[in-house]
Protein backbone atom coordinates (compact mmCIF):
# COMPACT_ATOMS: atom_id res chain seq x y z
CA UNK A 1 0.00 0.00 0.00
CA UNK A 2 2.44 2.58 0.84
CA UNK A 3 4.89 1.69 -2.23
CA UNK A 4 1.62 2.01 -4.54
CA UNK A 5 0.36 4.99 -3.54
CA UNK A 6 3.88 6.64 -3.62
CA UNK A 7 4.66 5.45 -6.85
CA UNK A 8 1.99 6.84 -8.39
CA UNK A 9 3.66 10.34 -8.41
CA UNK A 10 0.86 12.33 -10.52
CA UNK A 11 -1.42 11.61 -7.63
CA UNK A 12 1.00 12.54 -5.05
CA UNK A 13 1.59 16.28 -7.01
CA UNK A 14 -1.88 16.68 -6.51
CA UNK A 15 -2.11 16.89 -2.68
CA UNK A 16 -1.57 20.19 -1.24
CA UNK A 17 1.47 20.65 1.11
CA UNK A 18 -0.99 19.80 3.97
CA UNK A 19 -2.71 17.35 2.76
CA UNK A 20 1.04 15.65 2.09
CA UNK A 21 1.92 16.27 5.72
CA UNK A 22 -1.66 14.85 6.68
CA UNK A 23 -0.86 11.68 4.53
CA UNK A 24 2.54 10.85 6.09
CA UNK A 25 0.46 11.27 9.37
CA UNK A 26 -1.78 8.86 8.37
CA UNK A 27 1.06 6.55 7.52
CA UNK A 28 2.71 6.71 10.71
CA UNK A 29 -0.78 6.41 12.44
CA UNK A 30 -1.36 3.34 10.38
CA UNK A 31 2.27 1.75 10.88
CA UNK A 32 2.02 2.70 14.69
CA UNK A 33 -1.39 1.00 15.16
CA UNK A 34 -0.02 -2.49 12.93
CA UNK A 35 3.04 -2.85 15.08
CA UNK A 36 0.68 -2.34 18.45
CA UNK A 37 -1.69 -4.66 16.71
CA UNK A 38 1.60 -7.47 16.59
CA UNK A 39 2.43 -7.30 20.12
CA UNK A 40 -1.42 -6.88 21.41
CA UNK A 41 -1.72 -10.00 22.70
CA UNK A 42 -0.75 -11.75 26.26
CA UNK A 43 1.11 -14.81 26.01
CA UNK A 44 2.06 -17.87 28.42
CA UNK A 45 5.27 -16.88 29.64
CA UNK A 46 5.88 -13.66 28.14
CA UNK A 47 9.48 -13.15 30.21
CA UNK A 48 10.81 -16.19 29.30
CA UNK A 49 13.76 -14.35 27.21
CA UNK A 50 13.91 -11.13 29.12
CA UNK A 51 13.53 -11.80 32.43
CA UNK A 52 13.18 -15.65 33.00
CA UNK A 53 12.96 -16.36 36.41
CA UNK A 54 10.12 -13.67 37.10
CA UNK A 55 7.30 -16.29 37.55
CA UNK A 56 9.20 -18.05 39.92
CA UNK A 57 10.35 -15.45 41.89
CA UNK A 58 6.35 -14.61 42.38
CA UNK A 59 5.82 -18.07 43.06
CA UNK A 60 8.84 -18.47 45.84
CA UNK A 61 7.86 -15.15 47.09
CA UNK A 62 4.18 -16.72 47.71
CA UNK A 63 5.41 -19.77 48.71
CA UNK A 64 7.42 -18.61 51.57
CA UNK A 65 5.20 -15.81 52.87
CA UNK A 66 1.62 -16.86 52.04
CA UNK A 67 1.61 -19.93 54.37
CA UNK A 68 2.52 -17.32 57.36
CA UNK A 69 -0.97 -14.80 56.15
CA UNK A 70 -2.80 -17.14 54.19
CA UNK A 71 -6.09 -14.54 54.58
CA UNK A 72 -3.51 -12.28 52.11
CA UNK A 73 -4.95 -15.19 49.10
CA UNK A 74 -8.46 -13.39 49.57
CA UNK A 75 -7.14 -10.39 49.38
CA UNK A 76 -5.02 -10.70 46.34
CA UNK A 77 -7.66 -11.87 44.36
CA UNK A 78 -9.87 -9.67 45.29
CA UNK A 79 -7.10 -6.48 44.42
CA UNK A 80 -6.63 -8.33 40.96
CA UNK A 81 -10.65 -8.03 40.07
CA UNK A 82 -10.69 -4.28 41.23
CA UNK A 83 -7.27 -3.87 39.48
CA UNK A 84 -8.98 -5.61 36.12
CA UNK A 85 -12.50 -3.09 36.68
CA UNK A 86 -11.20 0.10 36.16
CA UNK A 87 -8.80 0.87 33.17
CA UNK A 88 -8.52 -3.25 32.40
CA UNK A 89 -5.65 -4.72 34.20
CA UNK A 90 -2.72 -2.48 34.38
CA UNK A 91 -2.05 -2.10 37.92
CA UNK A 92 -3.65 1.26 38.44
CA UNK A 93 -4.95 0.20 41.84
CA UNK A 94 -1.87 0.08 43.48
CA UNK A 95 -0.60 3.96 42.55
CA UNK A 96 -0.75 5.97 45.54
CA UNK A 97 -2.75 8.89 45.84
CA UNK A 98 -1.04 12.51 45.44
CA UNK A 99 -4.28 14.28 46.32
CA UNK A 100 -6.89 12.06 47.38
CA UNK A 101 -8.24 10.91 44.01
CA UNK A 102 -6.82 8.10 43.06
CA UNK A 103 -8.63 4.62 42.83
CA UNK A 104 -7.10 3.80 46.30
CA UNK A 105 -9.46 6.39 47.66
CA UNK A 106 -12.42 5.31 46.68
CA UNK A 107 -15.33 3.37 49.00
CA UNK A 108 -14.54 -0.11 47.45
CA UNK A 109 -11.00 0.05 47.93
CA UNK A 110 -11.18 0.80 50.98
CA UNK A 111 -10.83 -2.81 52.26
CA UNK A 112 -8.44 -3.87 50.27
CA UNK A 113 -5.38 -4.86 51.69
CA UNK A 114 -1.78 -6.68 50.22
CA UNK A 115 -0.61 -3.56 48.90
CA UNK A 116 2.28 -3.57 50.67
CA UNK A 117 3.07 -7.57 49.73
CA UNK A 118 2.89 -6.38 45.63
CA UNK A 119 5.92 -3.92 46.28
CA UNK A 120 7.71 -6.38 48.33
CA UNK A 121 7.63 -8.77 45.67
CA UNK A 122 8.27 -6.27 42.72
CA UNK A 123 11.17 -5.29 44.43
CA UNK A 124 12.65 -8.77 44.56
CA UNK A 125 11.64 -8.95 40.95
CA UNK A 126 13.20 -5.54 39.86
CA UNK A 127 16.36 -6.89 41.89
CA UNK A 128 16.62 -9.60 39.07
CA UNK A 129 15.64 -7.44 35.76
CA UNK A 130 15.04 -3.73 36.66
CA UNK A 131 11.85 -2.52 34.44
CA UNK A 132 11.06 -5.54 32.82
CA UNK A 133 8.35 -7.33 34.37
CA UNK A 134 4.98 -4.83 35.23
CA UNK A 135 3.04 -4.73 38.28
CA UNK A 136 -0.08 -5.36 36.21
CA UNK A 137 1.48 -9.17 35.91
CA UNK A 138 3.16 -9.51 39.56
CA UNK A 139 -0.97 -8.75 40.88
CA UNK A 140 -2.12 -11.44 38.85
CA UNK A 141 0.70 -13.72 39.13
CA UNK A 142 0.93 -13.55 43.43
CA UNK A 143 -2.97 -13.37 42.97
CA UNK A 144 -3.14 -17.21 41.23
CA UNK A 145 0.00 -18.60 43.29
CA UNK A 146 -1.63 -17.28 46.64
CA UNK A 147 -4.65 -19.24 46.00
CA UNK A 148 -3.25 -22.58 45.16
CA UNK A 149 -0.94 -22.31 48.30
CA UNK A 150 -3.75 -22.05 49.94
CA UNK A 151 -5.53 -25.05 48.41
CA UNK A 152 -7.95 -23.10 45.95
CA UNK A 153 -7.85 -23.48 41.91
CA UNK A 154 -4.99 -22.81 39.78
CA UNK A 155 -6.04 -21.31 36.39
CA UNK A 156 -3.49 -19.76 33.52
CA UNK A 157 -2.32 -16.67 33.74
CA UNK A 158 -1.00 -15.29 30.11
CA UNK A 159 1.36 -12.46 30.94
CA UNK A 160 3.08 -9.69 28.93
CA UNK A 161 0.18 -6.14 30.53
CA UNK A 162 1.63 -3.40 30.70
CA UNK A 163 1.15 -0.72 33.64
CA UNK A 164 -1.01 2.43 33.47
CA UNK A 165 -0.34 5.86 34.15
CA UNK A 166 -3.31 6.91 35.83
CA UNK A 167 -5.75 6.19 38.63
CA UNK A 168 -9.27 7.93 39.42
CA UNK A 169 -11.19 7.60 42.00
CA UNK A 170 -14.72 8.36 40.23
CA UNK A 171 -13.65 5.97 37.57
CA UNK A 172 -13.38 3.05 40.38
CA UNK A 173 -16.78 4.01 41.72
CA UNK A 174 -18.20 3.81 38.59
CA UNK A 175 -16.67 0.31 37.62
CA UNK A 176 -16.59 -1.82 40.52
CA UNK A 177 -19.89 -3.74 41.49
CA UNK A 178 -20.61 -2.28 44.88
CA UNK A 179 -22.18 -4.92 47.76
CA UNK A 180 -25.62 -2.91 47.12
CA UNK A 181 -25.35 -3.42 43.52
CA UNK A 182 -28.77 -5.00 41.94
CA UNK A 183 -29.14 -7.47 39.32
CA UNK A 184 -29.20 -5.09 36.61
CA UNK A 185 -25.87 -3.32 37.92
CA UNK A 186 -24.06 -6.00 38.64
CA UNK A 187 -25.08 -7.59 34.78
CA UNK A 188 -23.87 -4.26 33.11
CA UNK A 189 -20.74 -3.57 34.51
CA UNK A 190 -19.44 -6.87 34.34
CA UNK A 191 -20.91 -7.09 30.53
CA UNK A 192 -18.97 -3.59 29.88
CA UNK A 193 -15.93 -5.81 30.80
CA UNK A 194 -16.86 -8.49 28.34
CA UNK A 195 -17.63 -10.96 30.90
CA UNK A 196 -21.22 -12.41 30.67
CA UNK A 197 -23.84 -13.79 33.52
CA UNK A 198 -21.72 -17.01 33.85
CA UNK A 199 -18.85 -15.14 34.52
CA UNK A 200 -20.64 -13.29 36.93
CA UNK A 201 -21.58 -16.28 39.01
CA UNK A 202 -18.32 -18.07 38.84
CA UNK A 203 -16.18 -14.97 39.30
CA UNK A 204 -18.82 -14.07 42.62
CA UNK A 205 -17.76 -17.47 43.95
CA UNK A 206 -14.58 -16.11 44.90
CA UNK A 207 -16.55 -14.87 47.89
CA UNK A 208 -16.18 -18.91 48.98
CA UNK A 209 -12.97 -17.13 50.84
CA UNK A 210 -12.45 -14.42 52.76
CA UNK A 211 -13.91 -11.96 55.05
CA UNK A 212 -16.08 -8.82 55.06
CA UNK A 213 -16.26 -5.57 57.12
CA UNK A 214 -19.87 -5.51 58.57
CA UNK A 215 -20.25 -2.01 57.09
CA UNK A 216 -20.15 -3.75 53.64
CA UNK A 217 -23.71 -4.87 54.76
CA UNK A 218 -24.96 -3.97 57.86
CA UNK A 219 -27.78 -1.43 56.36
CA UNK A 220 -29.51 -5.18 55.22
CA UNK A 221 -29.22 -5.75 58.86
CA UNK A 222 -30.72 -2.74 60.63
CA UNK A 223 -31.76 -0.19 58.12
CA UNK A 224 -32.64 -0.90 54.70
CA UNK A 225 -35.23 1.33 53.32
CA UNK A 226 -34.89 3.86 55.62
CA UNK A 227 -37.53 3.01 58.12
CA UNK A 228 -35.20 0.39 60.38
CA UNK A 229 -35.79 -2.35 58.66
CA UNK A 230 -34.32 -5.87 57.86
CA UNK A 231 -33.69 -6.69 53.69
CA UNK A 232 -36.55 -9.22 53.50
CA UNK A 233 -34.16 -10.93 50.85
CA UNK A 234 -31.55 -11.95 53.71
CA UNK A 235 -32.65 -14.83 55.40
CA UNK A 236 -34.37 -13.59 59.13
CA UNK A 237 -32.52 -16.54 61.33
CA UNK A 238 -29.28 -15.18 59.98
CA UNK A 239 -29.85 -11.80 60.14
CA UNK A 240 -31.00 -12.10 63.96
CA UNK A 241 -27.38 -14.37 64.12
CA UNK A 242 -25.31 -11.42 62.78
CA UNK A 243 -26.71 -9.17 64.87
CA UNK A 244 -26.72 -10.68 68.05
CA UNK A 245 -23.21 -11.94 67.71
CA UNK A 246 -21.50 -10.36 64.75
CA UNK A 247 -22.35 -6.30 63.41
CA UNK A 248 -23.81 -5.57 66.57
CA UNK A 249 -24.73 -1.66 65.53
CA UNK A 250 -24.88 -0.23 62.08
CA UNK A 251 -22.08 1.71 62.69
CA UNK A 252 -19.81 -0.99 63.19
CA UNK A 253 -16.75 -0.83 60.92
CA UNK A 254 -14.42 -3.41 62.53
CA UNK A 255 -15.50 -6.34 62.97
CA UNK A 256 -15.07 -8.55 60.39
CA UNK A 257 -17.75 -11.77 59.04
CA UNK A 258 -17.28 -14.54 56.97
CA UNK A 259 -18.31 -14.61 54.02
CA UNK A 260 -18.67 -18.53 53.76
CA UNK A 261 -18.81 -19.03 57.68
CA UNK A 262 -16.98 -22.02 58.99
CA UNK A 263 -15.33 -22.49 55.75
CA UNK A 264 -13.68 -19.37 54.62
CA UNK A 265 -10.17 -20.81 53.74
CA UNK A 266 -11.59 -23.40 51.77
CA UNK A 267 -12.44 -22.61 48.22
CA UNK A 268 -15.32 -25.12 47.60
CA UNK A 269 -18.73 -24.55 46.83
CA UNK A 270 -19.97 -23.61 50.26
CA UNK A 271 -20.53 -20.02 49.01
CA UNK A 272 -23.28 -20.89 46.36
CA UNK A 273 -25.37 -22.95 49.31
CA UNK A 274 -25.14 -19.80 51.15
CA UNK A 275 -26.36 -17.51 48.81
CA UNK A 276 -29.15 -20.81 48.00
CA UNK A 277 -30.02 -20.31 51.46
CA UNK A 278 -30.58 -16.45 51.09
CA UNK A 279 -27.56 -16.27 53.59
CA UNK A 280 -24.96 -14.74 51.28
CA UNK A 281 -24.18 -11.38 52.66
CA UNK A 282 -24.26 -8.73 49.96
CA UNK A 283 -27.08 -7.67 48.03
CA UNK A 284 -24.81 -8.75 45.36
CA UNK A 285 -24.45 -12.15 46.31
CA UNK A 286 -28.71 -11.80 46.64
CA UNK A 287 -28.98 -10.06 43.60
CA UNK A 288 -28.09 -13.36 41.77
CA UNK A 289 -30.90 -15.39 43.00
CA UNK A 290 -33.29 -12.53 41.63
CA UNK A 291 -32.17 -13.98 38.04
CA UNK A 292 -33.39 -17.21 36.38
CA UNK A 293 -30.25 -17.64 34.30
CA UNK A 294 -28.11 -17.25 37.21
CA UNK A 295 -30.52 -19.15 39.68
CA UNK A 296 -30.34 -22.09 37.63
CA UNK A 297 -26.63 -21.89 37.25
CA UNK A 298 -25.92 -21.36 40.54
CA UNK A 299 -28.05 -24.46 41.30
CA UNK A 300 -26.14 -26.57 38.19
CA UNK A 301 -22.88 -25.86 40.34
CA UNK A 302 -24.05 -26.81 43.50
CA UNK A 303 -25.02 -29.93 42.14
CA UNK A 304 -22.24 -30.74 40.26
CA UNK A 305 -18.82 -32.23 41.58
CA UNK A 306 -16.55 -29.88 42.83
CA UNK A 307 -13.41 -30.00 40.37
CA UNK A 308 -16.47 -28.68 38.13
CA UNK A 309 -16.71 -25.64 39.70
CA UNK A 310 -13.48 -25.01 39.95
CA UNK A 311 -12.55 -26.05 36.08
CA UNK A 312 -15.34 -23.48 35.42
CA UNK A 313 -13.97 -20.88 37.63
CA UNK A 314 -10.62 -21.31 36.07
CA UNK A 315 -11.68 -19.89 32.91
CA UNK A 316 -13.65 -17.12 34.11
CA UNK A 317 -10.10 -15.86 35.92
CA UNK A 318 -8.43 -16.35 32.75
CA UNK A 319 -11.09 -14.32 30.90
CA UNK A 320 -11.35 -11.18 33.89
CA UNK A 321 -7.10 -11.33 33.63
CA UNK A 322 -7.74 -10.33 29.87
CA UNK A 323 -9.75 -7.74 30.39
CA UNK A 324 -8.62 -4.19 28.46
CA UNK A 325 -4.98 -4.70 28.97
CA UNK A 326 -2.57 -2.70 27.77
CA UNK A 327 0.34 -4.48 25.83
CA UNK A 328 2.89 -4.05 23.30
CA UNK A 329 4.27 -0.47 23.65
CA UNK A 330 0.88 0.90 25.73
CA UNK A 331 1.51 2.55 29.23
CA UNK A 332 4.66 1.32 31.11
CA UNK A 333 6.83 -0.92 33.49
CA UNK A 334 6.63 0.68 36.83
CA UNK A 335 9.97 0.86 38.98
CA UNK A 336 7.55 1.32 42.18
CA UNK A 337 4.34 -0.13 41.76
CA UNK A 338 3.03 2.91 44.23
CA UNK A 339 4.26 5.50 41.05
CA UNK A 340 4.27 6.29 38.29
CA UNK A 341 7.51 6.04 36.73
C1 LIG B 1 -19.99 -9.34 41.81
C2 LIG B 1 -19.60 -8.21 42.33
C3 LIG B 1 -18.83 -8.13 43.61
C4 LIG B 1 -19.12 -7.33 44.66
C5 LIG B 1 -20.26 -6.35 44.77
C6 LIG B 1 -18.14 -7.61 45.68
C7 LIG B 1 -18.11 -6.97 46.90
C8 LIG B 1 -17.27 -7.32 47.93
C9 LIG B 1 -17.27 -6.71 49.24
C10 LIG B 1 -18.15 -5.55 49.67
C11 LIG B 1 -16.36 -7.36 50.00
C12 LIG B 1 -16.03 -7.12 51.47
C13 LIG B 1 -15.07 -5.98 51.63
C14 LIG B 1 -14.90 -5.66 53.10
O1 LIG B 1 -15.86 -5.17 53.70
O2 LIG B 1 -13.82 -5.92 53.66
C15 LIG B 1 -15.77 -8.37 49.16
C16 LIG B 1 -14.79 -9.24 49.58
C17 LIG B 1 -14.16 -10.12 48.75
N1 LIG B 1 -14.35 -10.24 47.39
FE1 LIG B 1 -15.86 -9.46 46.32
N2 LIG B 1 -17.29 -8.54 45.23
C18 LIG B 1 -17.64 -8.89 43.97
C19 LIG B 1 -17.00 -9.77 43.13
C20 LIG B 1 -15.80 -10.36 43.44
C21 LIG B 1 -14.93 -11.02 42.50
C22 LIG B 1 -15.17 -11.05 41.00
C23 LIG B 1 -13.89 -11.50 43.21
C24 LIG B 1 -12.68 -12.26 42.72
C25 LIG B 1 -12.65 -13.00 41.65
C26 LIG B 1 -14.12 -11.18 44.59
C27 LIG B 1 -13.33 -11.58 45.63
C28 LIG B 1 -13.51 -11.20 46.94
C29 LIG B 1 -12.75 -11.75 48.04
C30 LIG B 1 -11.75 -12.88 47.97
C31 LIG B 1 -13.14 -11.05 49.17
C32 LIG B 1 -12.60 -11.23 50.60
C33 LIG B 1 -11.44 -10.27 50.77
C34 LIG B 1 -10.69 -10.42 52.07
O3 LIG B 1 -10.87 -11.41 52.79
O4 LIG B 1 -9.89 -9.51 52.35
N3 LIG B 1 -15.26 -10.46 44.70
N4 LIG B 1 -16.33 -8.32 47.92
C1 LIG C 1 2.44 4.69 49.12
O1 LIG C 1 1.53 4.85 50.20
C2 LIG C 1 1.77 3.96 51.27
C3 LIG C 1 0.62 4.06 52.28
O2 LIG C 1 0.12 5.35 52.36
C4 LIG C 1 3.15 4.28 51.87
O3 LIG C 1 3.43 3.41 52.94
C5 LIG C 1 4.20 4.10 50.79
O4 LIG C 1 5.46 4.46 51.28
C6 LIG C 1 3.87 4.93 49.56
N1 LIG C 1 4.79 4.56 48.51
C7 LIG C 1 5.43 5.45 47.75
C8 LIG C 1 6.39 4.90 46.77
O5 LIG C 1 5.23 6.64 47.84
C1 LIG D 1 -11.73 10.96 36.65
O1 LIG D 1 -12.79 10.33 35.96
C2 LIG D 1 -13.98 11.11 35.91
C3 LIG D 1 -15.09 10.25 35.32
O2 LIG D 1 -14.67 9.62 34.16
C4 LIG D 1 -13.71 12.38 35.12
O3 LIG D 1 -14.87 13.19 35.08
C5 LIG D 1 -12.57 13.15 35.79
O4 LIG D 1 -12.21 14.27 35.03
C6 LIG D 1 -11.34 12.26 35.98
N1 LIG D 1 -10.35 12.96 36.80
C7 LIG D 1 -9.10 13.15 36.39
C8 LIG D 1 -8.20 13.86 37.36
O5 LIG D 1 -8.70 12.76 35.31
C1 LIG E 1 -30.83 -1.20 39.98
O1 LIG E 1 -30.00 -0.21 40.53
C2 LIG E 1 -29.89 0.93 39.70
C3 LIG E 1 -28.82 1.84 40.29
O2 LIG E 1 -28.98 2.02 41.65
C4 LIG E 1 -31.25 1.61 39.59
O3 LIG E 1 -31.16 2.76 38.78
C5 LIG E 1 -32.23 0.62 38.98
O4 LIG E 1 -33.52 1.19 38.97
C6 LIG E 1 -32.25 -0.68 39.76
N1 LIG E 1 -32.98 -1.67 38.99
C7 LIG E 1 -33.93 -2.42 39.52
C8 LIG E 1 -34.61 -3.38 38.60
O5 LIG E 1 -34.22 -2.33 40.70
C1 LIG F 1 -17.85 0.09 28.62
O1 LIG F 1 -18.18 1.43 28.97
C2 LIG F 1 -17.39 2.40 28.31
C3 LIG F 1 -17.69 3.76 28.90
O2 LIG F 1 -19.05 3.93 29.10
C4 LIG F 1 -17.68 2.31 26.82
O3 LIG F 1 -16.89 3.25 26.14
C5 LIG F 1 -17.33 0.91 26.35
O4 LIG F 1 -17.67 0.77 24.99
C6 LIG F 1 -18.07 -0.15 27.14
N1 LIG F 1 -17.56 -1.47 26.74
C7 LIG F 1 -18.36 -2.53 26.56
C8 LIG F 1 -17.70 -3.79 26.10
O5 LIG F 1 -19.56 -2.50 26.78
C1 LIG G 1 -32.33 4.91 58.87
O1 LIG G 1 -32.21 5.65 57.70
C2 LIG G 1 -32.99 6.84 57.72
C3 LIG G 1 -32.89 7.48 56.33
O2 LIG G 1 -31.59 7.52 55.88
C4 LIG G 1 -32.47 7.75 58.83
O3 LIG G 1 -33.22 8.93 58.86
C5 LIG G 1 -32.54 7.02 60.15
O4 LIG G 1 -31.97 7.80 61.17
C6 LIG G 1 -31.85 5.69 60.08
N1 LIG G 1 -32.07 4.91 61.27
C7 LIG G 1 -31.10 4.29 61.92
C8 LIG G 1 -31.49 3.50 63.13
O5 LIG G 1 -29.92 4.37 61.57
C1 LIG H 1 -15.63 3.93 61.72
O1 LIG H 1 -16.56 4.21 62.72
C2 LIG H 1 -16.10 5.17 63.66
C3 LIG H 1 -17.13 5.24 64.77
O2 LIG H 1 -18.43 5.15 64.27
C4 LIG H 1 -15.87 6.50 62.94
O3 LIG H 1 -15.38 7.47 63.84
C5 LIG H 1 -14.86 6.30 61.83
O4 LIG H 1 -14.71 7.49 61.07
C6 LIG H 1 -15.32 5.20 60.92
N1 LIG H 1 -14.28 4.93 59.96
C7 LIG H 1 -14.52 4.84 58.66
C8 LIG H 1 -13.34 4.51 57.78
O5 LIG H 1 -15.62 5.02 58.17
C1 LIG I 1 -5.15 0.67 51.46
C2 LIG I 1 -5.27 2.10 51.13
O1 LIG I 1 -4.54 2.68 50.34
N1 LIG I 1 -6.22 2.73 51.78
C3 LIG I 1 -6.45 4.13 51.58
C4 LIG I 1 -7.83 4.33 51.06
O2 LIG I 1 -8.18 5.67 51.06
C5 LIG I 1 -8.14 6.30 52.34
C6 LIG I 1 -8.75 7.67 52.24
O3 LIG I 1 -8.14 8.44 51.25
C7 LIG I 1 -6.70 6.30 52.84
O4 LIG I 1 -6.63 6.90 54.12
C8 LIG I 1 -6.23 4.85 52.93
O5 LIG I 1 -4.88 4.80 53.28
Amino acid sequence: MPSSSSSNTEEFETFSKMGRVCFVRLMVLALLGFLGCTHAQLQMNFYAKNCPKAETIVLDYVRKHIPNAPSLAAALIRMHFHDCFVRGCDGSVLLNSTTGTAEKDAPPNLTLRGFDFIDRIKAVVEADCPGVVSCADIIALAARDSIVITGGPSWRVPTGRRDGRFSNRTEAINNIPAPTSNFTTLQARFGNKSLDLKDLVLLSGAHTIGVSHCSSFSNRLYNFTGVGDEDPALDSEYAANLKANKCKSINDNTTLVEMDPGSRKTFDLGYYKQVLKRRGLFQSDAALRTNPTTLSYIRQLVSGPLPNFLSEFALSMEKMGRVDVKTGSAGEIRKHCAVVN
